[in-house]
């Protein structure tokens, strides 16, 4: 029963690569292209999506070699020290100091090189905030807000400036011009949400009371998904949008068009217009 055992959990490892083997490379034998020509990630389309994307495979293969070997070794133990073939019985010890020092060094140095290889990946995505010609910090081009269970945009208007009257509202529904920088600020109404843009390999949590900033810069026009990646409530699984992004001259004529038909229906007060 036990050799039983040992080849179920085998099957463990093997099955699980063979799973990512076949994703990353299409070579699904029934569904081949059911899915889309890629199962594996979803087309990067951000200037410097290729950071993460590099970050997330070598972690990847890391995790993989280890996840290979100690199932491996759970695999050999088993088969070798099987109750059923082995008369002699347990010995038990008190363990090993150096055994102790080994496997605590050995992760915590892993740790520390993967803390100092991702470095520019995280000043990439979080510190070197755009700049404006003169130096300045680039102003965002909209707010987005989370909210149970939708995404609120906020552009900025004509005058580029957030929280002013010509400020376009909108719900769900994110534009944005493509070979540019563009900074996004993102702030919660309620619960923590995750703003994910997984084309744009984007993904932050948006936390109540602290307004963060995004940035990134698309080099493809097309459409796509806005995620929230956080399990936020009830709803969290409708909680998505989409993400138009398009050439600078479609995307003045959308925020014209958002802000024109925004305008019909403001309320003017002192109009009358409220009797
Ligand atoms: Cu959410």
């Amino acid at each position: 029963m036990g050799r039983f055992w040992s080849l179920l959990f085998l099957m463990v490892p093997v099955l699980g690569v063979l799973c990512f083997v076949c994703a990353m490379f299409d070579i699904w034998p029934m569904s081949r292209g059911a899915f889309g020509t890629d199962q594996w990630l979803p087309d990067n389309i951000n200037d410097h999506g290729h950071v993460i994307d590099s970050l997330f495979m070598f972690i990847l293969y890391l995790t993989g070699v280890i996840f290979i070997v100690t199932a491996g070794a759970l695999f050999v133990f088993m088969w070798k020290y099987d109750a059923a073939r082995n008369s002699e019985p347990v010995k038990f010890t008190h363990g090993s100091h150096n055994l102790e020092i080994i496997w605590s060094i050995l992760p915590a140095a892993t740790l520390l090189f993967i803390a100092i290889y991702q470095m520019n990946a995280w000043a990439d995505a979080k510190l070197l905030r755009p700049k404006t010609s003169d130096g300045a910090d680039k102003p965002a081009l909209l707010e987005v807000t989370g909210r149970q269970f939708e995404w609120r945009l906020r552009y900025a208007g004509q005058d580029g400036v957030i929280g002013t009257r010509d400020d376009v509202h909108g719900v769900n529904d994110l534009h944005i011009p493509v070979n540019e920088d563009v900074v996004i600020a993102i702030k919660s109404q309620d619960v923590l949400h995750s703003f994910f843009l997984p084309n744009l390999r984007i993904k932050q949590d948006v936390v109540p009371g602290m307004k963060q900033f995004v940035w990134f810069r698309a080099n493809r026009t097309g459409v796509y998904d806005v995620v929230c990646a956080e399990l936020c409530g009830w709803g969290h699984y409708k909680m998505r949008g989409r993400l138009t992004i398009e050439s600078r001259e479609r995307f003045d004529q959308w925020l014209a068009q958002q802000y024109q038909e925004q305008e019909l229906t403001e309320f003017i007060p002192g109009s009358g217009e409220e009797e």
